[in-house]
């Protein structure tokens, strides 16, 4: 393959989406850095060991970090991610372009909304956590930045239901393709899970302003985790589209089922967003009885994960036999290993076994009371958002900037390295935390390193505080092996003409929608988008009616 110079091309000339696709993935990452920079300074402090004193003149505590490390790991990299992927994906899948005005506007609005809540984040005004729960109350720019941020992601709503039906009308009779049905559910479900938030930040904007003195403290959490939950799925399912319409491929197989796998996505339409109650367990004011109906529904939601467990596994086995593999794992050892992005997922997935049953757990209700605000919940999530997301992220980064930009990937060996001591880490980490807070009940979000009494509480542990080191020191290399990797594959000067042309692996599937009735009954996406409104009302409708009309304002606090 030649590798040439191209200095004067504008490779983006004829695919401006590209360019579009790669800032949004790029802030995503940047994002992703400056966060996840805290992340090894929160094992060592569960580790007992406290560095923060060395960061004082720039950063003021811990929960300034935290706060950070929160926002921009779980809301802003997610949701640059999602905005890239879930556009990108369609357009490519229909040959269209999306209305690239708004595409501009979507990456602008989030930039600007990322600035303006970064300067209250930067400055200490707002270290309240990424959850940002009443009466702890921040400067108005944090509530006003992140709620321009997220705004940014009902432009790409739009972009693909215009997309979508724009392929209809020239299409008609015709079963969406399977990125562009994943791409139009996630989206959907997404605006639908986001109104929690929405309303949620109106009162917090006017509050901050000081237009009203007070705010419900368990009114806005249940708003919050109204959208709480779903934003979980809001975050992974990029990364299951991305594992159901291309790992197939890369891994050198077929996907089994498209039916099936429009399934899944139907179903996080419907349950994503009836089920927040089981954040609010140990929350008064809501009636055990409302809070047994969301952990009905928790566990419904949980069978598209299982559904996927089984056809991804599935995909990977036909691959690895078409690769040589025998006998009942061989197919395993034959997988495409060295390939950085496969590397990715198939360990992203690993992890997510063991996140999958911690949820399974937190969300029993009663079992939730042995494990919630410990650290056992970040282990959890770490699994989950932590390593499949985020390593499905890394992952796909490995042929995604080389397709949108044309440079070859650089230090592949790096790339596989460091995924390997990503999964490596966070697999210590969680192990550790997991048990800390089952067994010793350490509380989450806690400086307990800069505290003697609670190094003292909490002794016992010490054996597991140890992981918690070492657990930061890989992750720490592991981080340092990808950013470099990604940027200085981005910032090369070569291009290789050729991959500039490369396609999107697509998978081919063996199982096809035509002639299914289940594709068919999947297709009526508009009927099941008022199913889900109806069991969202269901679910949450009685429960806010009582709680609007019981209001009860406290005033903010700034306890930091
Ligand atoms: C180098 C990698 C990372 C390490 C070592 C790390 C470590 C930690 C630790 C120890 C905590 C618990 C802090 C506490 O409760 O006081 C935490 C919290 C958290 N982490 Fe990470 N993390 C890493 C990467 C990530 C990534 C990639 C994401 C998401 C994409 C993420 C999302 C979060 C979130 C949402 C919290 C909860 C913050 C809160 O409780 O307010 N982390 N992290
Ligand atoms: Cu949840």
């Amino acid at each position: 393959m030649a590798v040439k110079t191209f200095p004067k091309i504008d490779v983006y000339a004829g695919a401006p989406e590209k360019k579009y696709t790669l800032f949004m993935l790029m802030l995503g990452f940047i994002a992703l850095m400056v966060g996840t920079l805290f992340g090894p300074l929160q094992a060592f402090n569960y580790g007992g060991l406290d560095l923060y004193p060395f960061l004082k003149p720039v950063f003021q505590s811990y929960y300034q970090g935290l706060t950070i490390h929160g926002v921009l790991n779980a809301i802003i990299f997610t949701q640059l991610f999602g905005q890239a992927i879930m556009v990108y994906l369609p357009a490519k899948e229909l040959g269209l372009r999306p209305n690239m005005t708004l595409a501009w506007v979507s990456f602008w609005m989030a930039l600007i909304g990322l600035l303006i809540a970064a300067l209250p984040l930067l400055g200490n005004a707002a270290s309240v956590l990424y959850t940002f729960y009443p009466p702890l109350k921040a400067h108005w720019a944090f509530y006003v930045g992140a709620a321009l941020f997220v705004l940014s992601s009902y432009v790409s709503i739009y972009l693909v239901l215009e997309m979508w039906s724009r392929w209809k009308r020239a299409n008609p009779g015709k079963i969406t393709p399977l990125a562009t049905y994943m791409s139009v559910t996630f989206w959907l479900m997404w605006f639908l899970a986001s109104l929690g938030l929405v309303v949620e930040a109106l009162f917090l904007i006017a509050w901050s302003l000081g237009l009203v003195a007070g705010v419900d403290p368990l009114l806005m959490r249940t708003l919050f985790w109204y959208t709480g939950h779903p934003i979980v799925y809001f975050w992974l399912l990029p990364a299951y589209t991305l594992a159901y319409v291309t790992l197939p491929k890369l891994a050198g197989g077929k996907l089994v089922s498209d039916p099936l796998s429009r399934l899944v996505f139907l179903l996080f339409l419907l349950f994503s967003v009836p089920v927040g109650f089981h954040h609010q367990f140990a929350d008064p004011g809501i009636a055990p009885y409302w809070k047994m109906i969301h952990t009905i529904l928790t566990m419904m939601v949980a069978v598209p994960s299982l559904i996927t467990a089984f056809t991804i596994a599935a995909s990977l086995e036909v691959a690895g036999r078409a690769n040589g593999g025998k006998g009942l794992l061989g197919w395993i050892g034959a997988l495409p290993w060295n390939n950085p992005t496969v590397l990715a997922f198939l360990l992203g997935f690993l992890a997510f076994i063991p996140g999958g049953a911690g949820g399974i757990v937190n969300a029993s209700f009663n079992l939730n009371q042995n494990i919630h605000n410990t650290v056992w919940i970040p282990g959890h999530f770490h699994l989950q958002v932590g390593t499949l997301v985020t390593m499905a992220a890394m992952g796909t980064a490995f042929w995604l900037i080389p397709h949108l930009t044309g440079k070859p990937l650089v230090a592949r060996g790096m790339a596989l390295a460091s995924q390997w001591l990503w999964f490596l880490g966070m697999f210590i980490m969680t192990f550790s935390l997991h048990w800390m807070g089952f067994l010793y009940a350490v509380p989450r979000r806690s400086h307990i390193a800069g505290s003697p009494i609670a190094m003292e509480a909490y002794r016992e542990s010490s054996a597991w505080m140890v992981l918690n080191i070492v657990s930061g020191v890989i992750l720490l290399i592991a981080a340092i092996l990808f950013f470099y990797v990604i940027y200085a594959t981005a910032l090369q000067s070569r291009r290789d003409p050729e991959r500039v042309m490369s396609e999107v692996p697509f998978s081919e599937v063996i199982s096809k929608p035509e002639g299914s009735s289940l594709a068919l009954m999947t297709e009526r996406v508009w009927f099941w988008f008022g199913i889900a409104v109806v069991l969202v009302v269901l679910a949450y409708g009685p429960v806010l009616f009582q709680m609007f009309t019981n209001m009860n304002p406290v005033p903010g606090q700034r306890l930091w």
